[in-house]
């Protein structure tokens, strides 16, 4: 594939454009036409003074996005996170100490973490299913790790299994998983790629989610559910062991990859910024050309010039897509010959100083009985929400909430008293001006006058 760079001068601005593919097409009536077929994946703005060059500037910024999952390690407090040392083993460029030292991290404190979730019979499914491909990505031995749960002595992929177990059983008898759909495909996908066959009885739960249509995130199509699925059920596919029922197998995921390209925008993102990512992944996964994801691609290079990736969550499911990776890689990993280039250059500390511009925020929150309350209050201009949030707490106007941690950040669980359990498939939903928030508390924020509705909603 020749690509080649086209410089044009408009406006005065030095533009860029890349002339993707120069393709040969055969004419349906049987002559040949010579077509000159560009597919201009990027218009860059404003490179003046730099070479025009996309392909070193996505290079770049592929390594930003790296370094700051890198960086991340640091600076995240609480437990390790499987999810992003999935991504930094995926990567193309690493850092083999600081990968190694995270990898301890997670077999220590990860460990016993996971450890006091078993032993208290809680459904961890997608935390297992994370963490066995965490070590998988660092080809570490499975069989060596055990968790010791009253008395018994069992290695990971046992419990794993156990849980899958567990909750196909629950999703026999009530349709639903005691988690989600998203941690059971997790789930299905960490057996599968750590070599263990998956019961087809386990796969078949997936299979009939889809046939259902039963993905969903709120009210909402969760199409970060359907790619997870699409990766699971690809990679089921590729082992070769759900011979009954090969035809139903090959329907879902066809299904899958229909629904993920519906979820298509006209600005190139799938579902939303935050599950593009996993969307390109289970596409490339099922085995869509790099091309046809281009322009999602691009949507996704916006986002991260944009800086709408800073959660090191993000960061971990877009990177291995905009590196042409899926979480199918792992299974052929080998952790031979890698790259150890990445480093860490010193940065300054940024001070943020309160803006001095406020803004006003009305808050308001219906409880499960729909009963509703309205707050108002200012907040400095760029405040998140969290901070705005206890900044009403303050006001002691009646207003209280608390927050329970979780891999992207705060989760909102108690509100005037009020507790949104997963028990119950309740949450604390979340809007502005009628549109659902796309990011939660703390990563949300107040930059312009908006009504805030916290409403507690079943799902
Ligand atoms: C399932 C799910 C939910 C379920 C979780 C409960 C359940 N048992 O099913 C429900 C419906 C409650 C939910 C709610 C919300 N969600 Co949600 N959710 C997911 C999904 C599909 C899978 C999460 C999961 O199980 N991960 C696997 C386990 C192992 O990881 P975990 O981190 O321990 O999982 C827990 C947390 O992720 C937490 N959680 C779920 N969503 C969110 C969102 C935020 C912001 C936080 C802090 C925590 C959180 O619940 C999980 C289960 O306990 C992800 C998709 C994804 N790409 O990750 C989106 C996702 C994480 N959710 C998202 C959003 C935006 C929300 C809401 C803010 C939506 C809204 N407008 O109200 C709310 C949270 C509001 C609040 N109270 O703070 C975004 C976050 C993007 C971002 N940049 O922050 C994602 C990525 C989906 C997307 N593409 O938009 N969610
Ligand atoms: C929200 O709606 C209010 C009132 O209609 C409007 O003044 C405000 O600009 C809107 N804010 C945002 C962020 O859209």
């Amino acid at each position: 594939m020749a690509g080649r760079n086209l410089c044009l001068l408009l406006a005065g601005a030095e533009r860029c454009m890349v002339v993707h593919s120069v393709k040969w097409f055969e004419h349906t009536h049987g002559r040949f036409y010579k077509m000159l077929h560009l597919i201009i994946i990027s218009l860059i703005a404003f490179v003046s003074g730099k070479p025009c060059d996309t392909e070193g500037s996505n290079n770049e910024l592929l390594l930003t996005l790296n370094k700051n999952l890198l960086r991340s390690l640091e600076t995240q407090e609480g437990l390790p996170n499987p999810s992003v040392h999935l991504a930094l083993r995926l990567s193309n460029y690493h850092n083999l100490a600081k990968e190694s030292e995270h990898l301890n991290k997670l077999k220590n404190h990860l460990h016993s973490d996971i450890q006091n979730s078993l032993s208290n019979s809680q459904s961890v499914v997608g935390l297992l299913a994370l963490y066995t491909l965490a070590l998988k990505s660092s080809c570490y031995d499975l069989n060596s790790v055990t968790f010791t749960v009253s008395e018994n002595n069992e290695n990971l992929l046992t419990h794993l299994k156990k849980q899958m177990e567990q909750e196909k059983e629950h999703i026999a008898i009530n349709h639903r998983p005691l988690t989600n759909y998203y941690q059971y495909s997790l789930g299905v996908l960490a057996l599968c790629i750590s070599g263990v066959r998956v019961n087809n009885h386990v796969s078949n739960k997936i299979i009939k989610a889809v046939e259902h249509e039963h993905f969903k995130h709120g009210d909402a199509e969760s199409t970060d559910t359907y790619a997870m699925a699409g990766m699971a059920l690809q990679c089921v596919k590729d082992a070769g062991s759900h011979v009954h029922g090969a035809d139903e197998l090959q329907t879902a995921l066809s299904k899958i990859k229909q629904k993920i390209l519906a979820a298509q925008r006209t600005d190139g993102h799938i579902g939303n910024e935050f599950s593009t990512g996993l969307a390109v992944q289970a596409l490339l996964a099922m085995g869509s050309q790099v091309d046809e994801c281009a322009a999602s691609m691009e949507a996704m290079r916006a986002d991260a010039r944009s800086n709408t990736y800073h959660n090191p969550m993000a960061i971990s499911q877009t990177l291995p897509a905009l590196q042409q990776k899926s979480y199918l890689t792992v299974k052929n990993k080998n952790c031979l010959h890698e790259d150890d280039t990445l480093v860490l250059e010193p940065i300054d500390p940024v001070v943020v100083t309160p803006s001095e511009t406020n803004v006003a925020l009305t808050v308001e929150v219906v409880t499960s009985s729909g009963a509703a309350a309205v707050y108002s209050l200012d907040v400095p201009k760029g405040s998140s929400l969290l901070e705005a949030l206890q900044l009403l707490k303050g006001k002691n106007v009646g207003f209280t909430f608390e927050t329970e941690s979780s891999m992207w950040g705060p989760f909102l669980s108690l509100v005037n008293g009020e507790q949104a359990r997963q028990s119950d498939r309740r949450y604390w939903h979340l809007s502005s001006n009628s549109t659902a928030l796309s990011e939660g508390v703390s990563d949300f924020k107040i930059e312009a006058a908006q009504k805030i509705i916290i409403t507690n909603k079943s799902y």
